[in-house]
């Protein structure tokens, strides 16, 4: 069981996540494959520690901080379905086409992957990124390259530049207004399969 399983057919759901997701079916079927590789033990679900195979994350700065987004406050398992919803935020966009507004947002668009990145900064989600937590993302990013001086004037320069309301905060708001010129989709594309 489990050793031939490059087939649609065993992958739970897989026409709904296509629909959902935007993956093609080959792409949710690597995904499959993916999962199941780093699913050691063969439970179907992945735990935190699981994510250490993945190269590209081990060698994040902020890898922790992209892992634990992909589960749930209090939890401490994934499955497939979740694993591949997770993905698609740094599913590159197909097109530029713009939306009616009629359909529901694909999970690759913008404004997600800008909750997403969000998320990321504002660790203790109270919707906004104090100056302690943009200060451990940047200590994490930065933190061998340049002294804690320069690191505070950096947050505080980013604070002064995105803090509209001036509550010494970034609400998402601001956040997404200071990130407007920067190309989400391309900061966001991370390589999970090799
Ligand atoms: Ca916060
Ligand atoms: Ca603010």
């Amino acid at each position: 069981m489990g050793s031939n399983s490059s087939s649609m057919n065993n992958i739970p759901n897989a026409e709904q996540l296509v629909q959902e997701t935007g993956f093609s079916a080959a792409h949710i079927l690597r995904l499959y494959e993916r999962f199941q590789f780093l699913d050691k033990d063969d439970t179907g679900q992945l735990r935190p520690e699981d994510f250490g195979a993945v190269r590209e994350l081990a060698m994040n700065p902020i890898g922790d901080r992209i892992i634990s987004a992909f589960f749930s406050p209090g939890q401490e398992t994934l499955d497939f379905a979740s694993f591949v919803r997770v993905l698609a935020h740094f599913r590159p966009a197909d097109s530029n086409r713009t939306r009616d507004g009629a359909q529901p947002e694909p999970a690759n668009s913008s404004m997600r992957k800008l909750k997403f990145a969000f998320q990321l900064y504002d660790q203790d989600r109270d919707g906004k990124i104090s100056r302690a937590e943009l200060l451990q993302v940047l200590r994490a990013m930065l933190g061998m390259q340049v002294t804690e001086e320069q690191l505070q004037s950096i947050a505080e320069r980013a604070i002064q530049e995105a803090d509209f309301d001036q509550d010494d905060a970034i609400s998402f708001d601001e956040f997404r207004k200071s990130l407007e010129k920067v190309n989400i989709d391309h900061k966001m594309s991370i390589r999970f399969l090799s």
